[in-house]
């Protein structure tokens, strides 16, 4: 009986969030086919920049803390990063194998990376003096990467905009608060992102504050449509978001689900994709811890297990630079993806729902087996209605296969070919696109 009260309890509160998809018109919902052409990228690259790179603390949250407000707004009129190449940062994308590219364009400290004619806090009042939003975006097409843009939606410098991140914007002088005005410069800036710079996505960000409501996240995504009809939009202009399991495309609004920094649940109704980043701030950090090779590639494959794509983030430093090594890293990503990448991009996630050990993609009469720790006889339940022909490691040898009604066994190489990601190929006798989710145990 408890139970059930906390299940509607948590409906309640759930539709306390107020508007999802449901209540769009559907003809303006982001089409399934451009949706599956997304999801089939596997792959962005994130870039968190400004110039509170040049305080090496982190975007937007650092205002008004480990930065003083007056401090903070004016380091644009020494930001002059003389060693952006766009041309480099999308070539860096590009060799590891990302597909789309997500700059933020404005973040939470209401910074434009755009020369944008409704504020002057932009990257022209910088030395610097250039389009970097444009730079990228041409960059892109040369590359033959998806171009996309991050948006905050709350906004700590605009005038209109009634919060100030921690303090009390009411003792802030320069605030006026009135969120209509605030619609409408968000409107002109979003207009101007998109007529000049034809993004592929919108990604939307920081909705949590009370400023913001989900009868605002309708018209803004409406309004979008006006503009672009195929322009993906994640779920951050509602208020649900952040990967809440299984939730359906009903239960928020916009186009997929975007946990952060976790690798979100197998899902093959949900579009959904984990954005994470390389090392642990957002924006550049000196000395910033970077994740082992490890764990980026096996959060990429787990990732696309689970049916979803990876957002993966730099934090470029204050003179254009992506840090040595974190280039050096994705390059690694790139290499493996080269071999393997059959195994990633273009599949879908499962049939095996991903544990400790194991975790599978499949794309036509193929299910791939991610294999992330050795073990020598592996036995996976059998795949309902389906024969496996052969096994064998991806660009490898052959794989001893036994097979039941209700299990197939392997015995894998005492040496896994790859310690981050061996690829097991099951060469099956029909499409396993069908095969609904198959749960699995660790394997002690
Ligand atoms: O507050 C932001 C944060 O700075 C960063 O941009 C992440 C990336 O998705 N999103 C928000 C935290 O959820």
């Amino acid at each position: 009986m408890k139970r059930i009260a906390i299940l509607c309890l948590m409906l309640l509160t759930f539709n306390s969030y107020g508007q999802t998809n449901a209540q769009l018109d559907p003809k303006i919902l982001t089409s399934k086919a451009v949706m599956d052409q997304f999801m089939d990228l596997r792959f962005g690259m994130f870039i968190h920049w400004g110039p509170v790179t040049l305080r090496g603390t982190e975007i937007g949250w650092s205002r008004h803390k480990e930065v003083a407000a007056a401090d903070y707004d004016t380091l644009y009129k020494a930001f002059n990063p003389v060693l952006f190449n766009a041309d480099e940062w999308v070539k860096t994308a590009s060799d590891a194998g990302m597909k789309y590219l997500t700059i933020t364009a404005k973040h939470h400290d209401g910074f434009c990376l755009w020369p944008s004619a409704y504020t002057d806090y932009n990257i022209m009042s910088t030395p610097f003096k250039k389009d970097v939003v444009g730079l990228l975006a041409k960059a892109c097409k040369k590359y033959h990467i998806k171009f996309c843009i991050y948006y905050s939606v709350l906004d700590w410098y605009n005038e209109y905009y009634p919060f100030d991140n921690t303090t009390d914007a009411t003792k802030d002088p320069r605030k006026k608060p009135d969120m209509e005005k605030y619609l409408v410069y968000m409107k002109n800036q979003l207009k101007e992102l998109v007529t000049h710079y034809d993004p592929y996505m919108l990604w939307f960000d920081g909705p949590w504050e009370t400023a913001w409501t989900p009868a605002m996240g309708l018209d803004i995504y409406t309004y979008l449509k006006t503009l672009k009809k195929d322009l993906i939009i994640n779920n951050r202009l509602g208020k649900t978001f952040a990967g809440t399991e299984a939730v359906g495309t009903d239960r928020f609004l916009g186009d997929y689900d975007t946990p952060e920094q976790r690798i979100g649940g197998l899902n093959m109704d949900t579009p959904w994709e984990t954005c994470m980043t390389i090392c642990e701030q957002w924006s550049w950090k000196p000395n910033d811890k970077m994740k082992s090779l490890n764990t980026c590639l096996q959060t990429l494959a787990k990732v696309a297990c689970g049916n979803g794509n990876l957002l993966f983030n730099v934090g470029p430093r204050a003179d254009g630079r992506i840090e040595p090594a974190q280039v050096a890293r994705l390059k690694e990503m790139g290499q493996w993806l080269k071999q393997y990448g059959a195994a990633v991009y273009n599949t879908h996630g499962g049939p095996y729902y991903p544990n400790d050990t194991y975790a599978a993609t499949r794309s036509g009469k193929k299910v791939y087996l991610h294999i992330f720790k050795p073990v020598e006889k592996l036995t996976l339940p059998a795949l309902p209605g389906v024969k496996v022909n052969k096994a064998y490691v991806m660009k490898g040898a052959a794989v001893a296969l036994q097979q039941t009604d209700d299990a197939i066994t392997l015995t894998l190489p005492a040496v896994l070919p790859d310690a981050n990601d061996t690829v097991i190929v099951l060469e099956t006798d029909k499409s396993v696109a069908a095969i609904a989710p198959i749960k699995t145990v660790n394997i002690k």
